[in-house]
């Protein structure tokens, strides 16, 4: 006797329609394989594997929901009529389902492993960054929401949804959904308020998810409701006496004359700034690469350290970078936050990024001429990854070797 079993695995997505997944396909009979593996499904039901063992007898093991599933099986995946498979030579236990075979089901049968209506894929829900009641946020940094499923691929982004107001006033922003659409960003049009409480408000019964229905926002169970998040920016005032001091060199060490030894390069001229403190927090580096911030904010606080202005980054089209740092200050005491280190962004090395393409982006010719055996290494780019601070799309992504032990620091240094 020779007949055909395919299994096939089906997940019921409260509320909508029949999803079906076919699986695996066995065609001989009986089965040579002891077991196989299985492609695994997308969603919250997995197949671990089957094994075919006598000549009859199927067992299916699977992660996921090891309880309230249902099997059933039908003749024909063409209009299934799905029945509840039942009685003698059946087993379902935990994660684990055995059937024996009947012979004479037209040779084939269809199974399916189903989570029933009465048990639903739990409401969407989000998570946000900063957190609620989160304190000390960067007065540059964007908000974050995050859904724990897609939003429905037609969802309208109107200023509705999520809006950020401080003392009753709505923060302008743009708004930005992730390709997944699991995440929207507002980026804010202008630095937050400093030592401000903000206010988010997402509103659950604008925003729809890949099943229809409303974001629970209020986490009430009931799809819709709207919820606001709190959280409280940085305190950039400063104390009389504040100040931080440090100093700024090339990431590059320079040889001596005598060849023997190698040194610091001091960086001139190079600017730091107090993020959304520009005007009245700014220090420039002297010819040693010395700087004294003075005012300074009191305790934790953002920067820009400006190398493009360097006066040593006239050679050429080369020149030092622009990177984001986060610092702390002594309350009322001048503090010494160190050396940074800037390197020497090559000439050619800021490429374009394609809107609509990758873009795959490698060093520069004189890089590679200098460095060998970095050739072949490249980073990629996908299409609209790449958005500047206010939101908007597209720009120059650039790669350039930096000693490890005199990085410029944490941030996307390179990134411009
Ligand atoms: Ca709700």
């Amino acid at each position: 006797m020779s007949f055909k079993y395919i299994f096939a695995l089906a997940i019921l997505l409260y509320p909508l329609a029949l999803e079906t997944n076919l699986l695996a396909e066995n065609t001989s009979y009986p089965p040579s394989p002891s077991s196989a593996s299985l492609p695994q499904n997308q969603d919250s039901l997995r197949i671990a594997n089957f094994e075919l063992f006598d000549d009859s007898t199927v067992r299916i093991n699977w992660t996921g929901a090891d309880t309230d599933v249902v099997i059933e099986y039908a003749n024909s995946l063409i209009d299934p009529e799905w029945r509840p498979l039942l009685g003698e030579g059946f087993e379902l236990r935990g994660n684990s389902f055995t059937v024996q075979l009947q012979p004479g089901l037209n040779g084939r049968i269809f199974l399916r492993i189903r989570v029933p209506s009465d048990s639903p894929v739990p409401l969407t829900t989000f998570a946000s960054s900063p957190h609620d009641q989160e304190e000390g946020v960067a007065v540059t940094r964007e908000t974050i929401v995050e859904f724990s499923r897609p939003l429905q691929d037609s969802v309208d982004l109107g200023q509705e949804t999520v809006r950020a107001s401080f003392s009753g006033r709505d923060l302008p922003a743009r708004l930005h959904l992730s390709r997944d659409r699991k995440r929207i960003t507002l980026f804010y049009l202008d630095p937050l308020p400093a030592s401000a409480r903000i206010r988010v408000r997402v509103d659950g019964d604008l925003l729809t998810d890949d099943n229809g229905r409303a974001l629970d926002s209020d986490g009430d169970g009931i799809p819709g409701g709207t919820r606001t998040i709190e959280f409280k920016t940085l305190d950039l005032a400063s104390l009389p006496g504040t100040a931080v001091v440090g100093r700024v060199f090339a990431s590059e060490l320079a040889d001596t004359e005598s060849g023997e030894t190698s040194v610091n390069v001091p960086l001139e001229n190079v600017t730091i700034t107090v993020d959304a403190k520009d005007k009245e927090m700014k220090a420039v580096t002297d010819a040693n690469g010395n700087f004294r911030l003075y005012p300074a904010p009191a305790g934790r606080f953002f920067v820009h350290i400006d190398g493009r202005t360097a006066a040593n980054s006239t050679s050429g089209d080369a020149y030092y970078p622009f990177v984001g740092k986060a610092w702390k200050s002594i309350p009322g005491e001048e503090s010494d936050v160190g050396d940074i280190y800037l390197p020497l962004v090559a000439n050619g090395t800021l490429q374009n990024i394609q809107p609509d393409d990758s873009t795959s982006i490698s060093f520069p010719d004189s890089v590679l001429q200098e460095h060998p055996e970095l050739n072949g290494v490249s980073i990629n780019v996908p299409p609209n990854a790449l958005l500047n601070d206010d939101g908007t799309r597209g720009g120059k992504v650039g790669i350039a070797p930096v000693p490890p032990d005199r990085l410029p620091g944490p941030r996307n240094a390179l990134l411009a």
